[in-house]
């Protein structure tokens, strides 16, 4: 996500110019195209560290070199944002986690799956949810409140395929605790092998939708591997009671750790024919659960949220890496925020 938006305006130019060229290409091809020149762009303009990491990142060599240079470096130096301390560090809302079998678990398959959060906190994040606008397909000026959803869809420019709240993590008072969550911080420290930096969150709905198919639904809800650092690993909790027809995350185990080589240095999304065909011998994991099931997951390995069929599903997910380099995070300036035109109106009558 751009997170300082003082590039938007040449972003859009260029950009609109750059996707009425691409317009008739295959669309598979042109989502590829349009998400190689994003990262281009913003990695030479704004993040060569990051455009650095995202050149080399694929390759496991590169990973255990940086990664044991940063574990010295480590030792040398503890980073700014060091493990939380002090009273909240005894803080956990899962205190009876037995961390080896965690970390075993996540290297062997890369997931585990049997957290639960409180269902205080389950009510806390849903009422937020309910009380504060999201932003359509996750863009600032598509703003609306889900209670309102419907008289949003009229007024989108664009079918809603998802809603993320922007800024969750600062305006959410259970995020923000989760985030500092000792427990959740001891299996990021345990499974990365240093103190976990916190990478960003996000909060969003998966809408149901007839009319995605695999080339033109969200990155997200096809089978693809993120490329958040040399190390990381994302937290995931439903809000809402998920099933095979509620958009349940998928998880390709094993792929974290073997994945085939064309995959890794070619396309960045995957029909599920393509991984059943290279993987099928591997489990494929369909996580379902009731509100507040929680899973966390190495997702360098191939996963993807399925479109929901039947229910709208509210999901929160929490990512460590060992290095921030402040491209996850879902933080956009106050003013950038926009309400579609009628959600207003509604808001205050
Ligand atoms: O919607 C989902 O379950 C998938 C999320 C995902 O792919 C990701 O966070 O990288």
């Amino acid at each position: 996500m751009l997170q300082n938006f003082s590039l938007r305006v040449p972003f859009r130019v260029l950009s609109a110019q750059f996707n009425r060229r691409i317009m008739t290409l295959w669309p598979p091809l042109r989502q590829e195209i349009k998400f190689r020149a994003y990262e281009y762009f913003v990695g030479l303009t704004r993040n060569p560290e990051w455009f650095w990491m995202r050149r080399t990142g694929r390759s496991q060599i590169f990973r255990r070199v940086s990664h044991s240079l940063r574990q010295r470096q480590y030792r040398m130096q503890p980073p700014m944002s060091a493990p939380v301390t002090g009273d909240r560090a005894a803080l956990s809302h899962f205190p009876d986690l037995d961390i080896p079998p965690i970390v075993k678990s996540l290297e062997q398959t890369g997931l585990y799956q049997k957290l639960q959060l409180p269902e205080a906190v389950v009510q806390s994040v849903v009422a937020f949810a309910q009380t504060t606008p999201c932003y359509g397909n996750g863009r600032p000026s598509l703003g609306f409140f889900y209670r309102h959803q419907a008289a949003a869809r009229q007024e989108c420019p664009q079918p809603l395929v998802t809603a993320t709240y922007l800024n969750a993590d600062r305006d959410c008072d259970a995020i923000q605790t989760l985030v500092q969550d000792a427990g959740l911080r001891a299996i990021a420290a345990a499974y990365l092998q240093a103190p976990p930096v916190y990478l960003g969150s996000r909060l969003w709905w998966s809408f149901p939708s007839s009319s995605l198919s695999q080339s033109t639904c969200p990155v997200t809800q096809a089978f693809h591997y993120d490329l958040d650092g040399y190390r990381f690993l994302k937290f995931f909790f439903y809000l809402t009671e998920v099933d095979e027809n509620s958009g349940p995350h998928i998880y390709m185990q094993g792929t974290h750790r073997c994945m085939k080589w064309r995959h890794r240095l070619l396309r960045k999304r995957y029909r599920d024919r393509a991984i059943l065909d290279a993987y099928g011998c591997t489990p494929w994991t369909v996580l379902c659960g009731p509100a507040g099931y929680g899973f966390v997951e190495d997702t360098f390995g191939f996963h993807k949220g399925a479109v929901p069929v039947t229910r709208d599903r509210l999901i929160l997910q929490i990512e460590y890496g060992v290095k921030d380099y402040g491209m996850e995070h879902q933080t956009v300036a106050q003013h950038h925020l926009r309400l579609l035109p009628g959600q207003e109106a509604l808001t205050n009558g």
